[in-house]
């Protein structure tokens, strides 16, 4: 699981979470809320924290902008349509030469993304070799095609809950994280509703792999 961090929450709140979520995404509209708070958020002890910037741009600016963050990053999420030279290229680079990762966007979660692109996209992500993909949970078929092109890379996969996912159907579908947001960050109670999440999410889990033996 990843925590999906839009918005600002407690930090004692966040330090509870963050024994049982070992990941987290930052978003925009939490940079933008209160830059102060990365300073809090970097001091848990998180496996990876992804920097969601959707970067969409040419490579200097790209880079500019990963620079501004770079002490903070395990990863940076950009997308893969903008195309490899004057772009793509670049940005990896940059990043591989300050050991941090990337990940391309794939197939998104919201109903207007068009998967005619796939093809093109596919042929990006291949020759950038980033670490890994963001591939919409609600569209299963799109995570088990990814799994089947990208055998060893990392998929993630937001819109699980607040847009309609069942939770573990990314997984069962191929991915390797789901991404929770609102459901954990906007319940009454954040700490109690990510350990329901956990729950439900192992048996879920558990339940496909049986029914694949
Ligand atoms: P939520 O669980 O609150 O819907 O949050 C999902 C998060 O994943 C948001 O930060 C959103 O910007 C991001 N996201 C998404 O929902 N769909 C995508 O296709 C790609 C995303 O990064």
């Amino acid at each position: 699981m990843i925590l999906s961090l839009d918005r600002q929450i407690p930090l004692s709140t966040l330090s509870e979470i963050n024994k049982y979520i070992h990941k987290v995404k930052i978003g925009y509209p939490l940079i933008l809320e209160n830059i102060e708070y990365l300073d809090d958020i970097v001091k848990l002890h998180w496996d990876e924290i992804i920097f969601d910037l959707k970067l969409a741009d040419i490579d200097n600016t790209m880079v500019l902008i990963v620079s501004k963050f770079i002490n903070y990053a395990d990863s940076f999420i950009a997308h893969s349509f903008v195309g490899i030279e004057g772009a793509l290229d670049k940005l990896s680079e940059f990043l591989k030469n300050q050991n941090k990762s990337l990940y391309l966007v794939l197939s998104m979660s919201h109903k207007g993304w068009n998967d005619e692109f796939y093809p093109y996209l596919k042929n990006i992500a291949k020759t950038i070799d980033p670490k890994g993909f963001v591939v919409g949970a609600t569209r299963p078929n799109m995570i088990r095609i990814v799994r089947n092109d990208f055998r060893n890379k990392i998929i993630i996969s937001p819109g699980v809950g607040a847009q309609g996912a069942m939770i573990g159907d990314a997984i069962c579908n191929g991915a390797d994280y789901e991404i929770i947001g609102r459901s954990i960050y906007e319940s009454k109670d954040p700490v109690t509703e990510a350990k329901k999440i956990i729950e439900t999410q192992e048996v879920k889990i558990n339940e496909c792999k049986r029914t694949e033996n």
